[in-house]
């Protein structure tokens, strides 16, 4: 219903709910109402969403700043369960959930599951990790949400994944997209045939990746793969999710997540298929609410009605994270850019590492490959460099490394090793 009233009915229900969610911002976390105060938020109920625009944004480094629980606005003893992302540079990121948060989350995250193609009844092995991470338990409420049996696989011990998929047959497989293809991949080397799973679905995500990975994983297994997003800051997987009927942007859950895209060096929201940076504010969250939360996320919009007919806004694919841009001799350059290149070549495995290095000041990179075992590694080599020179104008070092030697992800895949001496 929520997905496909019509784009006024949404907007009347986002301003309504916004207010009420600036009024909580101002009541329980005094500090940061102050600092939306000041900027004029919340001195009248807000009239229409452009008004938005000229607010201030929040950044990952002010919920760093007020770790572990300074900006959950409740007390201690509201918080009905703790979630967070581990964080690379020491400390996690912890956010909170109310009971009320809990049963939103697992409404949103149920929406997904239909989205993918998912039917009551069915079965769903969870192979995201449990814990602190939100893949594991977010999946799992929303698939017990919509009446799902779900494995709880967690993520790693691969072998031990195939036996369970193999013996009980789930209708879907949740996981990141990278850890998909590991599991086919641990299939095949097994003389086993993905196909014979019999997958209806997959519902993958917490980590970029591109349309040949997905021609990749849905010709492995013969299902339907279906791109789930969200971050633990907004909610954790759940924020949008793509439906198997267009496959064609992913519909977010506008009447929980209100969505912009901004051009992240001037702050200036952005129209409709220009690539910029997500920013979120959470509409109902009880604990650790965002207003204009920056991702970090390269994205855009697409407010077009879809053919699965729901009217909630399209977000693509994510392209990259704004800090994972690098800058070769001039040329900036995503990763994904490089992983369409690399699966669409046809003769490497679907694995690869990105290393940059460093030579007198100029940054080197070096795509890392393995060959098919069928395949001749040089002649491939030698047509992926070309491929590469082709698309960026820079040389790009192509290496084929022994197949099976490159790092296989059970989680969110490390593609981006930098080892420049200042970045
Ligand atoms: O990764 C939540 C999640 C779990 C999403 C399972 C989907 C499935 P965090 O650990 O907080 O939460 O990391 C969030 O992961 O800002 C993106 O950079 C990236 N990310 C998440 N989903 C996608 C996706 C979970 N579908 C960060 N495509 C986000 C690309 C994604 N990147």
């Amino acid at each position: 219903m929520e997905e496909t009233i019509s784009p006024k009915e949404r907007a009347a229900l986002q301003r309504e709910r916004l207010n009420h969610q600036i009024e909580r911002v101002k009541r329980n976390l005094p500090a940061l109402g102050h600092r939306f105060a000041e900027h004029g938020v919340g001195r009248q109920p807000l009239t229409n969403l452009e008004e938005l625009s000229s607010w201030p944004m929040m950044t990952k480094a002010d919920l760093m700043a007020a770790y572990p629980m300074a900006l959950f606005g409740v007390p201690r003893q509201a918080v009905a369960r703790l979630q967070g992302s581990s964080g690379t540079h020491g400390k996690p990121t912890l956010v909170g959930y109310s009971k009320d948060d809990l049963a939103m989350w697992a409404e949103v995250v149920a929406r997904c599951l239909v989205l993918v193609g998912a039917e009551s009844g069915q079965m769903l092995h969870n192979a995201y990790g449990y814990g602190l991470f939100t893949g594991g338990l977010g999946l799992h409420g929303g698939a017990e949400r919509l009446g799902l049996t779900v494995m709880p696989a967690s993520g790693g011990v691969t072998s031990r994944q195939c036996l369970l998929l193999e013996d009980l047959r789930p209708d879907g497989l949740a996981c990141t997209p990278s850890y998909a293809l590991n599991i086919a991949e641990h299939l095949i080397q097994n003389h086993k045939d993905p196909r014979h799973l019999g997958l209806k679905w997959a519902i993958l995500g917490a980590e970029p990746w591109t349309e040949e990975m997905r021609r990749e994983i849905e010709k492995e297994f013969g299902c339907d793969a279906c791109d789930i997003y969200g971050l633990s800051e907004v909610i954790g997987p759940g924020v949008a999710a793509e439906c198997h009927q267009a496959k064609d942007g992913l519909h977010v859950h506008e009447d929980h997540f209100l969505v912009e895209v901004i051009d992240p060096k001037s702050g200036q929201v952005l129209a409709d298929g220009e690539d910029g940076e997500l920013v979120f504010t959470t509409l109902t969250r009880q604990v650790s609410p965002v207003i204009r939360y920056r991702t970090g996320d390269i994205a855009s919009l697409n407010h077009e009605p879809c053919r699965c007919g729901r009217t909630t806004v399209r977000m693509s694919r994510i392209k990259g994270r704004v800090d994972d841009m690098f800058v070769l001799r001039g040329v900036n350059i995503f990763p994904s850019e490089i992983e369409r290149l690399v699966l669409a070549q046809g003769q490497l495995a679907p694995v690869y590492v990105l290393r940059l290095s460093q030579r007198a000041a100029l940054a080197e990179l070096t795509v890392e490959v393995e060959a098919l075992p069928a395949a001749d590694a040089q002649a491939a080599v030698r047509q992926l460099q070309h491929q590469l020179h082709d698309a960026f104008g820079v040389r790009i070092a192509v290496l084929a490394k022994e197949p099976g030697s490159l790092p296989r992800s059970e989680g969110k895949a490390k593609r981006l090793i930098d080892e420049r001496t200042s970045t």
